[in-house]
């Protein structure tokens, strides 16, 4: 009954129901139950992708390819990560940002409607982490692999090894940032712009900025079975060794076939404090709305430090079983890409902070 309260008082703006009586009014007025059977419709059909940032619109098209043809949604959030990985971006695949000694180091994660998981972590030198967070997760029985024994793992299923060289725009970022060596991870750097499918931003601006986050993709395939991948380069300049949310499972990425799924971009030490996408799943389960539950995830992380939350960027978005497509974040900025059979857009999401 707890969750019903909460979900009819999120709907209907009600911060303190009066009494009884009113609860009880608008508790027949809306008949919502609890956990996913609740009677709300999607706004969106299925199949259904949906990516961080308005660099998802690109994403999504390569999800929306294998989806459209029938295709499961596992194969499609992978291939938007590859789609990812390919372009020149400061955030995501070998040609990103390094750390502040000059290496770029990758961290991807992916998850099926069964559970299933794989992740990479701190690897070097490999193209497409997704594809190899894939492999572990079907060849072999761990889920998460770091480093030098990832890239190795990868070598020995028929990666290639590409050269360390950092790119042009990496080079040239990483020896502005020495000059003074501070590590200040800059709110939303790269998503400058929030347009619709029409002028979706392109990988560079005018001014050369990047405009690109990390990627985080979860979609629905038309047998309605849910899928998610994410994959990043991580905080530019970062410690060497760090890693972030992204290849976590639980706090960058998280998705359970008979609720939702949930995947985010922004300073990962701050989802991996509150397991932000697994909070948000769970939330949904109990009845929430994908809005509602990515809303409450950035209140956790605001709660916990109003100060720190002021100066940093945490995007949250989730889809629910039945196609409903929520997002919130700290800041304002965040945006999100939707694509359906109807849909191909980029949307700016909410935030706590206007
Ligand atoms: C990380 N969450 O490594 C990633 C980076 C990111 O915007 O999303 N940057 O913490």
């Amino acid at each position: 009954m707890g969750v019903v309260i909460t979900e009819l008082r999120e709907r209907n703006n009600i911060s303190h129901m009066a009494n009884r009586r009113d609860f009880l009014k608008a508790a027949a007025a809306i008949p919502i139950a609890a956990g996913v059977a609740t009677g709300r419709k999607s706004e969106y059909t299925k199949p259904l992708v949906v990516s961080t940032w308005d660099s998802g619109i690109r994403a999504n098209a390569a999800a929306w390819k294998v989806l459209t043809a029938k295709g499961k949604a596992l194969d499609a959030v992978e291939a938007a990560a590859r789609s990812a990985e390919e372009e020149s971006s400061c955030c995501v695949g070998l040609n990103a940002y390094p750390d502040r000694d000059g290496f770029v180091t990758l961290d991807a994660s992916i998850m099926d409607h069964r559970s299933n998981c794989g992740s990479v972590v701190f690897m070097r030198h490999i193209k497409h982490p997704i594809s190899v967070a894939r492999r572990l997760m079907e060849t072999t029985k761990h889920v998460m692999l770091a480093g030098e024994g990832a890239t190795r793992f990868a070598l020995q299923n028929g990666f290639e090894q590409m050269p360390e060289k950092l790119s042009p725009d990496a080079e040239k970022a990483w020896k502005e940032w020495l000059k003074k060596s501070e590590y200040n991870p800059v709110i939303n750097i790269e998503n400058k712009k929030i347009g619709d499918s029409k002028n979706s931003s392109p990988p560079f601006f005018p001014n050369g900025e990047p405009n690109h986050d990390t990627m985080g993709t979860i979609a629905i395939d038309a047998n309605g079975d849910l899928s998610g991948a994410c994959t990043t380069s991580g905080m530019a300049f970062k410690l060497h060794g760090r890693v972030g949310d992204s290849p976590i499972i639980g706090a960058g990425l998280f998705v359970d076939n008979s609720v939702g799924a949930a995947t985010c971009s922004g300073v990962g030490e701050e989802v991996i404090r509150i397991c932000g996408t697994h909070l948000i799943v769970e939330l949904m389960r109990q009845g929430r709305t994908p809005t509602a539950a990515c809303t409450e995830a950035v209140r956790r992380v605001i709660d916990r430090d109003l100060k720190a939350a002021k100066e940093l960027q945490v995007g949250f978005v989730a889809i629910s079983k039945r196609g409903e497509v929520g997002a919130y974040a700290i800041q304002k900025g965040f945006s999100y890409s939707v694509t359906n059979a109807t849909t191909n857009k980029t949307l700016a999401a909410d935030s706590h902070f206007k």
